[in-house]
């Protein structure tokens, strides 16, 4: 039960597949049968090559492995599954003739997780089998967990945008990433223009709407190549890489007209402001300064009347 719980709890409902893996035809219907019975699909596979392909097609929940197989070696077949699984967990137990320190040592080593030695009683099967599905199904949940936890530490609540801490890793990367490959990169920031007001007549509520929306205005706008972030408040920004000055000026005027555009009932229409830099303007030796230049087209675009697109110039001038 606790079993079910966990699976439901990870959103699968699926049933329990097992994949045999034994060259022993008796002992691979045996071992399937008692699987089955307790409620699982059993898939089989005779040799190392069935084993690979089937592991790929069926994804199985757990691996029963026999060691002693002609041709190949169990241990290394356990360790190549590992291998096959990448990042999910998939149990395997290793089936072994004798009980001996030594094949259960090398065994670990392999990573298996669990051993029964031939031959297996159904009961003892079925026992080890729910232990390890159990642990499994923990496992997964966990991993779900972590998934979530990851991309919430990387996501704007509201806006659902790259937050900053996201925007400040990638920036690095694609600043290094562009300078090593000598590609341009660039960068767009936006203001929404009087936000303060549409506040202050609206409500806070409406205004976040119109974040919303500019932000949702913005992430269609761009390519799935760049990286729409909400940088702070009302301020967006746009990563875009293999996009020189010219083309994100562009991409902003693009940007700055499809919010103008863009509405929603219940909410007023905003403009925005934008900023654009790139890695081609002169004398940038930071990703920080990329930022920066974009900044102060910003503020140029603020100042010279706002609802329109400035591009970012050599720093000091
Ligand atoms: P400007 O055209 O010069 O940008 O004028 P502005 O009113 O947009 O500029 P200002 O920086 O004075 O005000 C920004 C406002 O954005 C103030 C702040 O309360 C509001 N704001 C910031 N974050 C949020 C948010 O998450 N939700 C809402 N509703 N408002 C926000
Ligand atoms: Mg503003
Ligand atoms: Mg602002």
């Amino acid at each position: 039960v606790a079993n079910e719980a966990t699976r439901e709890a990870a959103g699968t409902t699926e049933p329990v597949r097992i994949l045999i893996v034994d060259d022993d035809r008796a002992m691979r219907d045996y071992i399937a049968q008692a699987a089955e019975e307790s409620g699982y699909q059993a898939v089989k596979a005779e040799n190392w090559s069935e084993a690979v392909q089937r592991f790929r097609e069926s994804r199985p929940d757990l691996v029963l492995l026999d060691v002693m197989m002609p041709g190949i070696d169990g241990y290394k077949m356990a360790r190549m599954l590992k291998t096959e699984a990448r990042e999910r967990f998939v149990p395997i137990i290793l089936l072994t003739a004798l009980e001996d320190v030594e094949s259960k040592r090398r065994g670990m080593a392999a990573g298996a997780d669990d051993f029964l030695t031939k031959p297996v009683s159904p009961v003892e099967l079925q026992i080890r089998l729910s232990s390890m599905l159990r642990i499994k199904a923990l496992a997964d949940a966990l991993g779900q967990a972590n998934a979530r936890l990851a991309e919430l530490a990387v996501t704007d609540p509201l806006t659902g945008l790259a937050n900053r801490r996201a925007l400040n890793e990638q920036i690095e990367r694609e600043w290094s990433r562009a300078r090593r490959y000598e590609r341009p990169l660039g960068f767009l920031i936006l203001d929404i223009d009087h936000f303060k007001v549409v506040n202050d007549s609206f409500g806070h509520a409406v205004g976040d709407q119109v974040l919303q929306r500019v932000s949702q205005v913005v992430r269609q706008t761009v390519r799935t190549t760049d990286m729409a972030a909400r940088f702070g408040g009302e301020e967006l920004v746009v990563l875009a890489p293999e996009t020189g000055t010219e083309a994100c000026r562009l991409m902003g005027e693009r940007v700055r007209e499809a919010v103008a555009a863009s509405d929603n009932p219940g909410t007023p229409r905003v403009t925005v402001s934008i900023g654009v830099s790139s890695t081609e303007i002169e004398g940038l030796t930071r990703a920080a300064e990329l930022v920066e230049s974009g900044d102060q087209a910003l503020y140029r675009a603020k100042h010279a009347g706002r609802n329109r697109v400035e591009v970012g110039r050599k720093p000091g001038s």
